[in-house]
């Protein structure tokens, strides 16, 4: 074989399955261009380099496969670096390639340089920079390895000009790594495990986005079922178990229900399974589930430990490790805490005011979910309209949530949702914008309609940006400031003038046909719906306080001064 390192490049991503990359060529990435274009890839010409960072994390976030973006070096490169980090903190398989200047001039304020390498480590699970185009042969099969091996992540390689034009003979295409089997679980753990549920009497399942990554649905819901364990997820495991389970307690923290919280509270034995024990999660955490024994299952041992101290971890695939402490596991149907949780239900339900009025915020997202199928993924930008959705959306199954839990990434509903799109064309794919959000990311309307991306948007707009609005209303004493829109935008405009079809639900008669109409026309569309910015969303637990102090969200939401 005779290859330059763009050519090993592309080479390496073929191998991978990789057949869609999203990025920007610059000066620095030119020759990997040259390359892809003798390739058989597929590439998406984003308008910013931080789309194509989100459009890469949306293939990689409903297939569970790594998934690749492009830079150039300098701007390209920083412009990456949101869409990384926000990959990093929710755990999502990417590999990012970026330009950099030629090796010699490493160091010298060359035209576009910044030190990608340096920038990038704390954000990625691991980063590279190829000295040698022989050295991607190995860079590139390890890169996808890390990325998708243990706890997944990003994954940062820069390749300097000089290393892609550079050729190199070689015997034989390295084959892509095998991914490390997860250590199994000893007996003895497992049935360590299996004797503290036993002896519990208020179990609680606290499931999140490890379980997605792992892929154990089915196990989470046989262990649930066999001991009657209730189930809470955190906005990352939303979709991992079925809704419409008697067992299910909806989302907990900071925007949960009121039952679900204090369901919490009361519970023995917490099983903390794929958690970070995030502060939205848990609230101040040394008031989060205060008499509970905690059993803590994880992939990556640096989680354990971290917030709360566990009496047993366990390091391992969740999937493997429920698998064998089932067998052990006694039949339960712990009548007396199903009725207790079935009280805090019946008192403290969650309240979605306005769910048969598509023109609130509840209503609209019940509106849009009853007109696509349980097979329809959805995206949500950050702020109120992404609570409201995680909320009021009825997730059936796992990878069809994409939102940005860790790092809260205004800007990264869109792209995402191209991303979505295209790995998976079949499927519709819902974006719950807001009108503050969209903006962050509002050239990618343009490679929607380039790319016939089959992608809804629903644009929240409050005029406002409303959560930061809520927040200041309820405890900055009312001083609003900053985050309401003095000027409002036409949204329904802008889109048309990007080629996309739009919609103007603040202007229909019937807004349930205009949505029909919008959901089923092939193609990327917008929906643009009026919000009363007085909305809030309920309950919420103050920041700093204790999930047991949420405020609103009753019947007879609170009155706050
Ligand atoms: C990049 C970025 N900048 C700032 C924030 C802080 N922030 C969180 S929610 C929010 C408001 C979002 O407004 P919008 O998209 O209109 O959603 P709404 O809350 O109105 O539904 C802001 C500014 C953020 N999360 N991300
Ligand atoms: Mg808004």
């Amino acid at each position: 074989m005779n290859c330059t390192g763009a050519e090993i490049i592309t080479g390496m991503l073929e191998r991978h399955g990789i057949d869609t990359v999203a990025g920007i060529p610059g000066g620095a990435n030119l020759p990997l261009y040259d390359a892809l274009y003798a390739s058989n890839i597929r590439h998406i010409l984003a308008r910013h380099e931080q789309g194509a960072g989100f459009i890469a994390q949306g293939m990689a976030r409903v297939t569970g496969r790594a998934a690749v973006c492009l830079g150039t070096s300098g701007p390209g490169a920083t412009n990456l670096l949101t869409a990384i980090a926000d990959a990093k903190l929710d755990s999502v398989p990417v590999v990012a390639i970026t330009g950099q200047v030629p090796t010699a001039m490493i160091g010298t304020d060359a035209f576009q340089e910044v030190d990608t390498y340096g920038l990038s480590l704390p954000i990625t699970k691991h980063n590279f920079l190829a000295r040698s185009a022989a050295e991607l042969l190995d860079i590139l099969p390890e890169a996808f390895a890390i990325a998708e091996g243990g706890r997944p992540g990003p994954v940062l390689v820069d390749v300097p000009k000089d290393v892609q034009r550079e050729r190199v003979e070689f015997d034989a295409w390295p084959e892509p790594l095998r991914r490390k089997a997860p250590k199994a679980c000893p007996a003895a753990d497992a049935a360590r495990l299996a004797e503290m549920i036993a002896r519990a009497q208020r179990p609680v399942l606290y499931i999140g986005g490890g379980a997605l990554a792992s892929g154990c649905g089915a196990e989470l819901l046989a262990l649930a079922r066999r001991n009657g364990i209730p189930v809470t997820s955190t906005l990352m495991g939303l979709g991992v178990f079925p809704p419409d389970n008697p067992l299910y307690l909806g989302m907990l923290g900071m925007h949960g229900a009121r039952y679900t919280n204090l369901a919490l509270e009361e519970c023995d034995l917490l099983i903390a399974a794929g958690v970070r024990f995030d502060d939205r999660a848990t609230g101040k955490v040394e008031a989060f589930c205060p008499g509970a024994a905690v059993i803590h299952i994880d992939i990556d041992p640096g989680e354990l430990d971290k917030i709360r101290t566990a009496h047993v971890g366990i390091v391992g695939d969740l999937g493997q490790v429920i698998e064998a402490m089932l067998p052990a596991i006694t039949p339960n149907s712990r009548r007396a805490w199903a009725s207790r949780i079935a009280a805090l239900k019946d008192e403290f339900p969650l309240a979605m005011p306005g769910l048969d009025d598509p023109r609130t915020p509840y209503g609209l997202i019940r509106a849009v979910a009853a007109d696509v199928d349980d097979d329809a993924i959805l995206a949500t930008d950050v702020g109120q309209h992404q609570m409201w959705a995680a909320q009021a959306w009825p997730f059936a199954r796992s990878r069809q949530f994409l939102t940005s839990g860790g790092l809260g990434t205004m800007g990264f509903g869109l792209p995402t949702a191209i991303g979505a799109a295209l790995a998976q064309p079949d499927r519709t794919v819902v974006c719950i914008t807001g009108d503050g959000s969209i903006l962050m990311n509002i050239q990618e309307l343009v490679t929607a309609v380039e790319e016939q991306a089959n992608v809804k948007l629903i644009v929240m707009d409050n005029q406002s940006l409303g959560l930061v609005h809520q927040q200041q209303e309820l405890f900055y004493g009312n001083r609003i400031f900053a985050s309401d829109f003095r000027r409002g935008v036409d949204f329904a405009a802008v889109a048309e003038g990007f080629g996309m079809p739009a919609v103007r639900l603040g202007r229909c008669d019937n807004p349930r046909a205009a949505l029909h109409y919008a959901l089923t026309t092939p193609g990327p569309c917008l929906v643009h719906a009026p919000i009363d910015v007085a909305e809030k969303v309920y309950p919420m637990v103050p920041p700093g306080a204790a999930n047991s102090q949420m405020i609103g969200g009753t019947a007879h939401a609170c009155a706050i001064a």
